[in-house]
Protein backbone atom coordinates (compact mmCIF):
# COMPACT_ATOMS: atom_id res chain seq x y z
CA UNK A 1 0.00 0.00 0.00
CA UNK A 2 0.96 3.51 -0.86
CA UNK A 3 2.10 5.94 1.58
CA UNK A 4 2.49 9.57 0.68
CA UNK A 5 5.59 11.37 2.21
CA UNK A 6 2.81 13.32 4.84
CA UNK A 7 1.23 10.27 5.65
CA UNK A 8 4.02 8.58 7.16
CA UNK A 9 5.33 11.36 8.88
CA UNK A 10 2.05 11.78 10.85
CA UNK A 11 2.14 8.59 11.93
CA UNK A 12 5.53 7.42 12.35
CA UNK A 13 7.57 10.86 13.48
CA UNK A 14 9.06 10.25 16.73
CA UNK A 15 8.13 14.57 17.12
CA UNK A 16 4.62 13.41 16.67
CA UNK A 17 4.80 10.63 19.16
CA UNK A 18 6.44 12.73 21.58
CA UNK A 19 3.67 15.21 21.01
CA UNK A 20 0.89 12.73 21.41
CA UNK A 21 2.38 11.79 24.77
CA UNK A 22 2.39 15.10 25.85
CA UNK A 23 -1.18 15.62 25.21
CA UNK A 24 -2.39 11.89 26.57
CA UNK A 25 -0.63 11.93 29.39
CA UNK A 26 -0.44 14.74 31.56
CA UNK A 27 3.10 15.14 33.41
CA UNK A 28 2.56 15.05 37.22
CA UNK A 29 4.83 18.26 38.39
CA UNK A 30 3.59 17.76 41.80
CA UNK A 31 6.14 15.02 42.06
CA UNK A 32 8.81 17.92 41.24
CA UNK A 33 11.08 19.81 44.30
CA UNK A 34 10.25 23.05 42.12
CA UNK A 35 6.17 22.64 42.41
CA UNK A 36 6.36 21.53 46.15
CA UNK A 37 8.93 24.38 47.09
CA UNK A 38 6.63 26.90 45.31
CA UNK A 39 3.79 26.22 47.12
CA UNK A 40 5.74 25.10 50.59
CA UNK A 41 6.79 29.04 50.80
CA UNK A 42 3.26 30.08 51.33
CA UNK A 43 3.39 28.62 54.60
CA UNK A 44 6.92 30.48 55.66
CA UNK A 45 6.19 33.31 58.14
CA UNK A 46 7.20 36.96 57.32
CA UNK A 47 6.82 39.03 60.74
CA UNK A 48 10.66 39.48 61.04
CA UNK A 49 11.16 40.98 57.57
CA UNK A 50 8.00 43.35 58.57
CA UNK A 51 9.83 44.37 61.32
CA UNK A 52 13.40 44.61 60.06
CA UNK A 53 11.48 47.54 57.66
CA UNK A 54 10.02 49.18 60.75
CA UNK A 55 13.33 48.77 62.02
CA UNK A 56 15.15 50.51 59.14
CA UNK A 57 12.67 53.26 58.65
CA UNK A 58 13.37 54.07 62.54
CA UNK A 59 16.74 53.91 62.53
CA UNK A 60 17.53 55.70 58.36
CA UNK A 61 14.74 57.81 58.84
CA UNK A 62 11.84 58.09 56.07
CA UNK A 63 12.87 58.53 51.96
CA UNK A 64 12.79 61.09 49.91
CA UNK A 65 9.03 61.99 48.82
CA UNK A 66 9.66 61.09 45.36
CA UNK A 67 10.21 57.53 46.43
CA UNK A 68 6.84 55.50 46.35
CA UNK A 69 7.77 52.37 48.01
CA UNK A 70 7.40 53.86 52.05
CA UNK A 71 9.31 50.85 53.36
CA UNK A 72 12.59 52.16 51.69
CA UNK A 73 14.67 54.78 54.38
CA UNK A 74 16.90 57.43 53.51
CA UNK A 75 20.22 55.74 54.60
CA UNK A 76 20.81 52.08 54.18
CA UNK A 77 19.94 50.52 57.23
CA UNK A 78 19.41 45.98 57.21
CA UNK A 79 19.72 43.83 53.95
CA UNK A 80 18.15 46.01 51.29
CA UNK A 81 20.43 47.41 49.69
CA UNK A 82 22.60 44.40 48.93
CA UNK A 83 25.55 46.88 48.07
CA UNK A 84 25.13 49.11 50.14
CA UNK A 85 26.26 49.01 54.05
CA UNK A 86 28.59 48.18 56.75
CA UNK A 87 28.52 44.56 56.41
CA UNK A 88 28.30 42.09 59.02
CA UNK A 89 28.08 38.10 58.07
CA UNK A 90 24.58 37.96 56.30
CA UNK A 91 23.95 41.92 57.60
CA UNK A 92 22.86 39.69 60.77
CA UNK A 93 22.88 42.50 64.08
CA UNK A 94 26.58 43.37 65.13
CA UNK A 95 27.12 42.44 68.77
CA UNK A 96 29.33 45.21 69.85
CA UNK A 97 28.98 43.87 73.45
CA UNK A 98 29.58 40.68 73.61
CA UNK A 99 27.96 39.72 76.93
CA UNK A 100 24.65 39.50 74.33
CA UNK A 101 25.79 36.71 71.66
CA UNK A 102 23.51 34.36 74.26
CA UNK A 103 20.45 35.85 73.23
CA UNK A 104 20.59 34.35 69.78
CA UNK A 105 20.73 30.99 68.11
CA UNK A 106 24.20 31.22 66.29
CA UNK A 107 26.97 33.94 66.13
CA UNK A 108 29.67 34.33 64.03
CA UNK A 109 33.03 35.22 64.60
CA UNK A 110 35.88 36.18 62.80
CA UNK A 111 39.63 34.29 63.61
CA UNK A 112 41.51 36.88 61.46
CA UNK A 113 45.07 34.90 61.33
CA UNK A 114 47.29 33.68 58.44
CA UNK A 115 50.39 33.49 61.10
CA UNK A 116 49.89 29.07 60.77
CA UNK A 117 50.03 28.94 57.19
CA UNK A 118 53.29 27.22 55.35
CA UNK A 119 52.16 28.48 51.68
CA UNK A 120 50.20 31.35 50.39
CA UNK A 121 48.97 33.71 53.09
CA UNK A 122 46.30 36.39 53.49
CA UNK A 123 43.93 34.05 55.26
CA UNK A 124 43.61 36.96 57.78
CA UNK A 125 41.17 39.14 55.58
CA UNK A 126 39.17 35.63 55.32
CA UNK A 127 36.19 37.14 57.56
CA UNK A 128 36.50 40.68 55.69
CA UNK A 129 35.89 38.89 52.56
CA UNK A 130 33.11 36.38 53.45
CA UNK A 131 31.04 39.03 55.02
CA UNK A 132 31.63 41.24 52.32
CA UNK A 133 29.79 38.69 49.73
CA UNK A 134 27.42 37.11 52.11
CA UNK A 135 25.63 40.76 51.71
CA UNK A 136 24.50 39.53 48.46
CA UNK A 137 22.21 36.70 50.05
CA UNK A 138 18.86 36.82 51.10
CA UNK A 139 18.25 34.26 54.41
CA UNK A 140 15.59 32.69 52.32
CA UNK A 141 16.47 29.11 50.33
CA UNK A 142 14.17 27.77 47.79
CA UNK A 143 14.65 24.07 47.84
CA UNK A 144 15.27 24.05 51.63
CA UNK A 145 12.06 25.93 51.91
CA UNK A 146 13.75 27.89 55.20
CA UNK A 147 14.12 31.83 55.75
CA UNK A 148 17.09 32.20 58.41
CA UNK A 149 15.49 35.33 59.35
CA UNK A 150 12.28 34.06 60.07
CA UNK A 151 13.09 30.89 61.67
CA UNK A 152 16.43 31.29 63.92
CA UNK A 153 18.24 34.26 65.36
CA UNK A 154 21.67 35.49 64.13
CA UNK A 155 24.73 37.64 65.24
CA UNK A 156 27.81 38.75 64.10
CA UNK A 157 29.98 39.42 67.32
CA UNK A 158 33.01 40.68 64.90
CA UNK A 159 36.93 39.91 64.92
CA UNK A 160 38.88 37.71 67.29
CA UNK A 161 41.89 40.38 68.81
CA UNK A 162 44.73 38.04 66.90
CA UNK A 163 48.32 38.59 67.77
CA UNK A 164 50.21 38.15 64.10
CA UNK A 165 53.46 36.30 64.27
CA UNK A 166 52.49 34.76 67.83
CA UNK A 167 50.81 31.76 67.17
CA UNK A 168 50.50 30.47 70.75
CA UNK A 169 48.72 33.69 71.87
CA UNK A 170 46.68 34.00 69.07
CA UNK A 171 45.36 30.37 69.95
CA UNK A 172 44.69 31.71 73.77
CA UNK A 173 42.55 34.01 72.56
CA UNK A 174 40.79 32.39 70.07
CA UNK A 175 40.11 29.53 72.60
CA UNK A 176 38.78 32.38 74.80
CA UNK A 177 36.67 33.37 72.04
CA UNK A 178 35.19 30.49 71.04
CA UNK A 179 34.26 29.33 75.22
CA UNK A 180 32.90 32.71 75.68
CA UNK A 181 30.67 32.26 72.86
CA UNK A 182 30.05 28.39 73.25
CA UNK A 183 29.24 29.02 76.87
CA UNK A 184 26.50 31.44 76.31
CA UNK A 185 24.18 29.02 74.32
CA UNK A 186 24.99 30.56 70.95
CA UNK A 187 26.65 28.13 68.56
CA UNK A 188 29.94 29.54 67.16
CA UNK A 189 30.72 29.73 63.52
CA UNK A 190 34.18 30.68 63.24
CA UNK A 191 34.90 32.10 60.14
CA UNK A 192 38.91 31.93 59.76
CA UNK A 193 41.63 32.25 59.25
CA UNK A 194 44.43 29.67 58.15
CA UNK A 195 43.66 25.94 59.75
CA UNK A 196 45.48 26.21 62.60
CA UNK A 197 42.89 27.78 64.36
CA UNK A 198 40.73 24.33 64.29
CA UNK A 199 42.53 23.77 67.36
CA UNK A 200 41.85 26.41 69.32
CA UNK A 201 38.20 26.79 68.41
CA UNK A 202 37.90 22.68 69.44
CA UNK A 203 40.01 23.61 72.88
CA UNK A 204 37.62 26.24 73.53
CA UNK A 205 34.06 24.72 72.97
CA UNK A 206 35.74 21.53 74.80
CA UNK A 207 36.49 23.28 77.84
CA UNK A 208 32.73 23.68 78.55
CA UNK A 209 31.53 20.16 78.98
CA UNK A 210 32.51 17.33 80.41
CA UNK A 211 30.80 15.39 77.58
CA UNK A 212 32.93 13.69 74.18
CA UNK A 213 33.17 15.53 70.96
CA UNK A 214 33.64 14.21 67.35
CA UNK A 215 34.79 15.78 64.43
CA UNK A 216 33.89 15.66 60.63
CA UNK A 217 37.12 17.19 58.66
CA UNK A 218 36.26 18.54 55.58
CA UNK A 219 39.88 18.85 53.82
CA UNK A 220 42.33 17.68 51.35
CA UNK A 221 44.78 17.70 53.64
CA UNK A 222 45.00 15.47 57.30
CA UNK A 223 46.37 18.17 59.33
CA UNK A 224 47.49 16.14 62.20
CA UNK A 225 51.03 16.58 62.41
CA UNK A 226 52.21 17.09 65.64
CA UNK A 227 54.43 20.09 64.03
CA UNK A 228 55.32 21.48 60.94
CA UNK A 229 58.30 24.52 60.75
CA UNK A 230 58.93 23.79 64.02
CA UNK A 231 55.69 25.39 65.13
CA UNK A 232 51.74 24.29 65.74
CA UNK A 233 51.08 25.73 61.88
CA UNK A 234 48.16 25.35 60.06
CA UNK A 235 48.75 21.63 58.97
CA UNK A 236 48.78 20.55 62.79
CA UNK A 237 45.02 21.13 64.20
CA UNK A 238 44.22 17.85 64.31
CA UNK A 239 47.23 16.11 66.60
CA UNK A 240 46.15 18.97 69.17
CA UNK A 241 42.71 18.98 69.28
CA UNK A 242 42.68 14.63 69.71
CA UNK A 243 45.33 15.06 72.83
CA UNK A 244 42.05 17.10 74.52
CA UNK A 245 40.62 14.31 77.04
CA UNK A 246 37.18 14.34 75.67
CA UNK A 247 37.80 14.65 72.01
CA UNK A 248 38.89 11.17 71.12
CA UNK A 249 40.54 10.33 67.55
CA UNK A 250 38.51 7.31 66.88
CA UNK A 251 35.76 10.14 66.74
CA UNK A 252 37.86 12.31 63.97
CA UNK A 253 36.37 11.79 60.52
CA UNK A 254 38.59 13.81 57.68
CA UNK A 255 36.56 13.68 54.21
CA UNK A 256 37.94 14.31 50.63
CA UNK A 257 41.55 13.63 51.79
CA UNK A 258 43.87 12.76 49.24
CA UNK A 259 46.25 14.29 45.96
CA UNK A 260 49.86 15.00 46.66
CA UNK A 261 50.24 17.15 49.61
CA UNK A 262 48.38 14.85 52.38
CA UNK A 263 51.31 14.76 53.24
CA UNK A 264 52.67 11.56 54.24
CA UNK A 265 54.10 13.13 58.12
CA UNK A 266 50.26 13.35 58.98
CA UNK A 267 49.29 9.84 57.66
CA UNK A 268 51.94 7.60 60.19
CA UNK A 269 49.92 9.97 62.67
CA UNK A 270 46.78 8.98 61.25
CA UNK A 271 47.26 5.96 61.25
CA UNK A 272 48.87 5.33 64.65
CA UNK A 273 45.60 7.35 66.13
CA UNK A 274 43.16 5.17 64.05
CA UNK A 275 40.93 8.44 62.54
CA UNK A 276 38.96 7.73 59.89
CA UNK A 277 39.57 8.67 56.31
CA UNK A 278 37.20 8.98 53.34
CA UNK A 279 38.91 9.51 50.33
CA UNK A 280 37.65 11.75 47.05
CA UNK A 281 37.25 8.71 45.28
CA UNK A 282 35.63 6.54 48.15
CA UNK A 283 33.29 9.37 47.84
CA UNK A 284 32.63 9.15 44.49
CA UNK A 285 32.27 5.00 44.28
CA UNK A 286 29.39 5.36 47.78
CA UNK A 287 28.00 8.39 46.71
CA UNK A 288 26.92 11.64 48.67
CA UNK A 289 24.29 9.74 50.71
CA UNK A 290 26.29 6.81 51.75
CA UNK A 291 29.26 9.01 52.61
CA UNK A 292 27.86 11.02 54.70
CA UNK A 293 25.71 8.19 56.75
CA UNK A 294 29.13 7.03 57.12
CA UNK A 295 30.96 9.74 58.72
CA UNK A 296 28.09 10.34 61.15
CA UNK A 297 27.97 6.97 62.37
CA UNK A 298 31.75 7.05 62.45
CA UNK A 299 31.74 10.63 64.18
CA UNK A 300 28.77 10.37 66.24
CA UNK A 301 30.44 6.59 67.81
CA UNK A 302 29.86 7.52 71.65
CA UNK A 303 30.20 10.90 71.85
CA UNK A 304 27.27 13.66 72.49
CA UNK A 305 28.31 16.30 69.84
CA UNK A 306 29.81 16.92 66.65
CA UNK A 307 32.40 19.20 65.72
CA UNK A 308 32.27 20.63 61.84
CA UNK A 309 35.86 21.94 60.19
CA UNK A 310 35.26 22.65 56.50
CA UNK A 311 38.29 23.79 54.78
CA UNK A 312 37.40 25.19 51.86
CA UNK A 313 40.44 23.61 49.48
CA UNK A 314 38.84 20.31 49.90
CA UNK A 315 36.66 21.99 46.85
CA UNK A 316 38.01 21.83 43.63
CA UNK A 317 40.70 24.46 43.17
CA UNK A 318 38.99 25.62 40.20
CA UNK A 319 36.14 27.04 41.93
CA UNK A 320 38.18 28.45 44.91
CA UNK A 321 41.06 29.95 43.73
CA UNK A 322 41.48 32.54 46.59
CA UNK A 323 42.81 29.86 48.86
CA UNK A 324 46.49 28.92 51.24
CA UNK A 325 47.08 25.49 49.71
CA UNK A 326 45.55 24.82 46.43
CA UNK A 327 44.47 21.66 45.29
CA UNK A 328 42.56 20.15 42.27
CA UNK A 329 41.01 17.06 42.02
CA UNK A 330 38.82 18.34 45.14
CA UNK A 331 34.87 17.80 45.48
CA UNK A 332 32.30 19.38 43.21
CA UNK A 333 30.84 22.59 44.94
CA UNK A 334 27.42 20.25 44.51
CA UNK A 335 29.06 17.65 46.46
CA UNK A 336 30.70 19.22 49.01
CA UNK A 337 27.26 21.32 50.04
CA UNK A 338 25.13 18.81 50.00
CA UNK A 339 27.92 16.87 52.49
CA UNK A 340 28.15 19.13 54.89
CA UNK A 341 23.79 19.66 54.92
CA UNK A 342 23.78 16.28 55.37
CA UNK A 343 26.36 16.35 58.60
CA UNK A 344 24.81 19.57 59.73
CA UNK A 345 21.54 17.71 59.97
CA UNK A 346 22.18 15.62 62.77
CA UNK A 347 23.25 18.82 65.17
CA UNK A 348 26.51 20.02 65.20
CA UNK A 349 28.19 22.01 68.26
CA UNK A 350 29.78 24.27 66.40
CA UNK A 351 31.93 24.67 62.86
CA UNK A 352 34.65 26.72 61.80
CA UNK A 353 35.03 27.44 57.59
CA UNK A 354 38.97 28.05 57.07
CA UNK A 355 41.45 28.61 54.27
CA UNK A 356 39.52 31.36 52.30
CA UNK A 357 42.38 33.89 51.57
CA UNK A 358 40.93 37.24 49.19
CA UNK A 359 44.17 38.61 47.84
CA UNK A 360 44.28 35.37 45.77
CA UNK A 361 40.38 35.13 45.31
CA UNK A 362 38.86 36.12 42.28
CA UNK A 363 35.19 37.90 41.71
CA UNK A 364 34.72 37.14 45.76
CA UNK A 365 34.29 33.49 44.22
CA UNK A 366 35.80 31.48 47.03
CA UNK A 367 34.52 33.76 49.69
CA UNK A 368 30.84 33.20 48.48
CA UNK A 369 31.65 29.38 48.31
CA UNK A 370 32.93 29.53 52.08
CA UNK A 371 29.41 32.02 52.33
CA UNK A 372 27.15 29.23 50.92
CA UNK A 373 29.02 26.07 53.13
CA UNK A 374 27.63 28.22 56.17
CA UNK A 375 24.37 29.31 55.32
CA UNK A 376 23.48 25.79 53.82
CA UNK A 377 24.68 24.11 56.98
CA UNK A 378 22.36 26.80 59.20
CA UNK A 379 19.50 26.17 56.63
CA UNK A 380 20.26 22.79 57.03
CA UNK A 381 20.22 22.48 60.82
CA UNK A 382 16.63 24.93 61.06
CA UNK A 383 14.72 22.34 58.73
CA UNK A 384 15.93 19.39 60.81
CA UNK A 385 15.24 20.84 63.98
CA UNK A 386 18.32 20.33 65.34
CA UNK A 387 19.72 24.01 65.82
CA UNK A 388 20.13 24.48 69.55
CA UNK A 389 20.73 20.44 70.18
CA UNK A 390 24.21 21.23 72.00
CA UNK A 391 22.82 23.26 74.28
CA UNK A 392 21.77 20.46 77.08
CA UNK A 393 25.64 19.97 77.14
CA UNK A 394 27.09 23.13 78.38
CA UNK A 395 28.02 21.97 81.91
CA UNK A 396 31.06 23.61 82.38
CA UNK A 397 30.52 27.38 81.38
CA UNK A 398 33.07 30.06 81.20
CA UNK A 399 32.34 33.24 82.54
CA UNK A 400 35.38 36.12 81.91
CA UNK A 401 35.32 39.36 83.08
CA UNK A 402 34.76 42.33 81.33
CA UNK A 403 36.37 45.52 81.55
CA UNK A 404 34.82 48.06 84.01
CA UNK A 405 33.75 51.05 81.24
CA UNK A 406 30.15 51.85 82.39
CA UNK A 407 28.52 54.09 79.44
CA UNK A 408 26.19 55.72 81.77
CA UNK A 409 29.40 57.18 83.90
CA UNK A 410 31.76 57.92 81.46
CA UNK A 411 29.65 58.70 78.30
CA UNK A 412 29.60 57.26 74.99
CA UNK A 413 32.94 56.77 72.74
CA UNK A 414 34.13 58.92 69.89
CA UNK A 415 31.84 62.27 71.93
CA UNK A 416 33.82 65.18 72.27
CA UNK A 417 34.27 67.48 75.12
CA UNK A 418 33.58 70.37 73.06
CA UNK A 419 30.46 68.36 71.42
CA UNK A 420 29.28 67.23 75.34
CA UNK A 421 30.12 70.66 76.07
CA UNK A 422 27.32 72.18 74.60
MN1 LIG B 1 43.53 21.91 53.45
Amino acid sequence: MFCSPSDRSRSHHPADARRDDRRFHHPDLSKLLGWKAARAEADIPEGEWAKERAWALRMGLTAAESIEDRDIPTFARGELPHYAGINTFLKAPYTEDVQVVGNYDATVLGAPFDGGTTYRPGTRFGPQGLRKISALYTPYNYELGVDLREQMSLCDAGDIFTIPGNIEKTFDQISRAVSHVFSSGSLPIIIGGDHSIGFPCVRGIAECTSKKIGIVHFDRHADIQEKDLDERMHTTPWFHSTNLPNVPAKNLVQVGIGGWQVPRGAVKVARERDTNIITMSDMEKMGIDKTAEMALEMAWDGVDMVYMSFDIDSIDCGFVPGTGWPEPGGFLPREALALASKVAAEGICGMELVEVSPPYDTSDITALMGTRVIVDVLGSMVSAGTLGKHRRHIDKPVTLPMGDYDEARDGKRWTTRARMAE
